[in-house]
């Protein structure tokens, strides 16, 4: 009896992908060898489902092969297959809008981090239902944290690798601070992004963001916002932007898979342009709201 209400439980579970297998997610597990654990020693994609289509799939697979290239990950299967593997997760646990965390680890070695010990890469795919992040506040504060982004080195947000300690960090500085973010400078004091968003300013009807060579990772949302901006009209800007510039912005918004677009209103105490929202950042989270439901921009589940 006990035994059959235990498996019922189970298959009533959502399920991770892990290494060619689905389990259900209380028995989602992963070895403690695995170097993805031990050493941060891997890449991931967060990606969203939008009333069944995985929004920008092609880009996100595309980013994890080239954070793989870069840490000479070699992942043991095809894009294709890669692409197939997702929309099985996401057809299987029967989500219409749902957030999908895809982790490739160097996997499991032994505790020394070399990682030709380590024969084979792990891969795991989570599909979650949908995540709010931000999104029911129609403007939110951040501070600069102190702590600074990776320099463009080994563990440059360039690559979407499992090292996010500076994040975390920076987020426990904002939850200190009793605001909802954080933003982070490089080593030269200029601004570079969120804990996991990337940064827009507008000044004078002009839209920057920084460049991806200050050590920020080239966003999916921050490149579709690029041009969705440039088709609306707007010129639309790479290069640096100090913290000066970002406090006495018209508007500043964030960019991110799970942020959506997000207005800034208050950076350090200072009030960005009046406080609130501005008519740039609205009408560009009005377009990409149409964007999301559009088929073309990305790959359907059913
Ligand atoms: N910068 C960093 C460092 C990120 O991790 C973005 C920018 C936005 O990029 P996309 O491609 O999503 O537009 C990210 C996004 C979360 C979460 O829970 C999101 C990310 C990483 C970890 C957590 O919101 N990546």
């Amino acid at each position: 009896m006990e035994r059959k209400m235990e498996m019922e439980k189970l298959m009533n579970e959502p399920v991770v992908y892990i290494d060619g297998k689905f389990r259900p997610k209380s028995m989602a597990e992963i070895s403690v060898f695995d170097h993805g654990l031990l050493y941060g020693d891997g890449v991931f994609e967060g990606i969203r489902v939008y009333n069944g289509l995985i929004f920008k799939l092609k880009e996100h697979i595309d980013r994890l092969y080239h954070s793989a290239h870069t840490i000479l990950l070699s992942i043991p299967f095809c894009k294709e297959k890669m692409i197939e593997k997702v929309i099985r997760t996401v057809r299987i646990n029967g989500l219409k809008d749902a957030y999908i965390r895809l982790i490739v680890t160097r996997g499991v070695g032994d505790l020394g981090l070399d990682p030709r010990k380590c024969p084979r890469p792990t891969v795991i795919i989570i599909a979650e239902p949908k995540i709010e992040l931000h999104q029911n506040k129609t403007g939110i504060r951040a501070i600069i944290s102190w702590v600074k982004r990776d320099s463009v080195d080994g563990t440059t947000h360039e690559v979407k690798s499992l090292n996010y300690l500076n994040s975390v960090l920076a987020k426990i500085e904002a939850n200190n601070a009793g605001v909802d973010e954080a933003i982070y400078l490089n080593q030269n004091g200029h601004i570079v992004e969120g804990v996991a968003e990337n940064i827009f300013v507008v000044k004078e009807n002009i839209i920057i963001t920084p460049l991806t060579c200050t050590g920020s990772l080239p966003g999916i949302t921050r490149k579709e916002i690029m041009k969705m901006a440039a088709r609306l009209g707007y010129k639309v800007e790479e290069g640096n932007i100090t913290p000066y510039e970002l406090f006495n912005a018209d508007e500043v918004f964030f960019t991110g898979t799970a942020a959506e677009i997000v207005p800034v209103i208050e950076i350090n105490g200072r009030s960005i342009g009046d406080g609130k929202p501005g008519p740039i950042t609205k009408l560009l989270i009005a377009e990409f709201k149409k964007l999301i439901q559009d088929p073309s921009q990305g790959i359907s589940v059913f």
